[in-house]
């Protein structure tokens, strides 16, 4: 199994030989025998239900049932990319999906090893696009930390949501990076749900694509997942869904990633995908983390927002250049520690040495031209430091001299 493919897991409960399973499934469901029906109150997906021919060389239906898809089919998906991977393709392995501007929903299991949580360091987030780069890795923003339901234990599916708290907001566009809302009542049996990501495209083939693949299922009665997984399925805690052929599902590498309604008015984030018995496999559903459950850890969890850390160096701003009128006067920000990401500058000045100083109109770059309304004035320059997680710090220079 690749590296990149590090928080895929099988249910423990099960240990069947997936590809197999997975042949067999398709040799049995033909289009739609379903041998454990689908509740009859579920929709048919609009999506594909019968498997589509493709030139791939694998033997069951492409993304087990899904299409291609660009980042407009959802805004707010994104990848979960180990930085030290040789590309974002060779370091995907698990989805997420935006839930505002600096943070991400994803599946536990893709952010927990063992006992313990990955280090912030190890995961970077693309958001924004649907292909992934087979050459670089230098895209992915980076996560400042990261947060595991408190109840969600490695060895059992249940609580299987996290957030991701980027270490800096992402910049919203419509059309490619957007929040997707959380739902305000549990998926109802028989809606249709939107599942995407970069997840493999057949029950253990390792046929993973480049660009992000999307597929329609419909919610299933908490009966039937029951009755397919036992005591592995929490009725509130999750919902699963498939297409009535179980020729649709999520894959591993999908995990973490969203599945999502629209409710015409908005999208919402009605499942986390979680698990399943193979992928697309007769009579087992793909299972998802039931969002609706989880609403007030997500946004409380958002809400608390850790105490910015100071700059450990505020150096003091200094002004260089020749005081006349009609010089450049150049701002020097000195050596900060962190090193800011970005200064702002706002030239002052007063008719005295110790005086009032005031804001020169206009003046907020690193270089201020003297005027002659300057002359016999005394200037300084105030320096603003802004670094992600970091208190914003002004640094104010020591008075010039009289301005010649
Ligand atoms: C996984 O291992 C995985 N068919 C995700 C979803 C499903 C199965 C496995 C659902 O990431």
């Amino acid at each position: 199994m690749k590296n990149r493919r590090r928080a895929a897991r099988w249910s423990a409960l099960f240990s069947v030989g997936v590809t197999t399973a997975a042949v067999l499934a398709w040799s049995m469901t033909g289009p739609a025998t379903a041998a454990t029906a689908a509740p009859s109150t579920t929709a048919a997906p609009t999506a594909t239900t019968s498997p589509t021919p493709t030139t791939d060389s694998i033997v069951t239906p492409n993304i087990v049932g899904g299409t291609e898809a660009t980042i407009v089919d959802a805004p707010w998906q994104v990848a979960l990319i180990t930085p030290t991977a040789s590309s974002e393709f060779q370091g995907q392995f698990c989805g997420g999906s935006i839930v505002a501007a600096q943070w991400i929903v994803t599946a536990a299991h893709c952010v927990v090893s063992g006992s313990s949580v990955s280090a912030a360091s190890t995961i970077k987030v693309l958001a924004g696009q649907a292909t992934l780069s087979t050459t670089s890795n230098t895209r992915p923003v980076a996560v400042s930390n990261i947060y595991v339901h408190p109840n969600y234990v490695s060895s059992a599916d249940h609580d299987d949501v996290a957030l991701l708290k980027l270490s800096a907001p992402l910049t919203l566009v419509s059309g490619s990076v957007q929040a997707i809302g959380l739902p305000t009542a549990a998926p109802v049996t028989g809606a249709t749900e939107l599942i995407t990501g970069w997840g493999d495209r057949a029950s253990g083939a390792g046929n993973y694509p480049v660009t992000m693949r999307k597929a329609q299922i419909a919610v299933f009665a908490d009966s039937v997942c029951a009755g397919a997984y036992g005591g592995s399925y929490s009725s509130t805690k999750m919902v699963c869904a498939a297409n009535n052929a179980y020729t649709i599902d999520t894959c591993q590498g999908d995990s973490g990633g969203p599945m999502a309604k629209n409710t015409g008015s908005a999208w919402v984030l009605d499942g986390i995908t979680s698990f399943g018995q193979g992928c697309a496999q007769l009579g087992y559903p793909g299972v998802y983390t039931e969002v609706y459950t989880y609403r007030t850890w997500i946004t409380d969890t958002m809400a608390q927002t850790p105490a910015p850390s100071a700059f450990s160096t505020v150096p003091l701003a200094t002004v260089s250049g020749t005081k006349k009128v009609g010089k450049t006067l150049t701002a020097n920000e000195g050596a900060w520690s962190p090193t800011p990401t970005s200064y702002t500058y706002r030239w002052l000045s007063s008719a005295t040495r110790n005086g009032t100083y005031s804001a020169i109109s206009g003046a907020t770059l690193k270089t201020y031209v003297l005027k002659s309304s300057d002359r016999t004035r005394f200037i300084k320059v105030q320096v603003t430091a802004i670094k992600p997680g970091y208190t914003q710090t002004t640094s104010t220079s020591a008075a010039t001299v009289a301005i010649g």
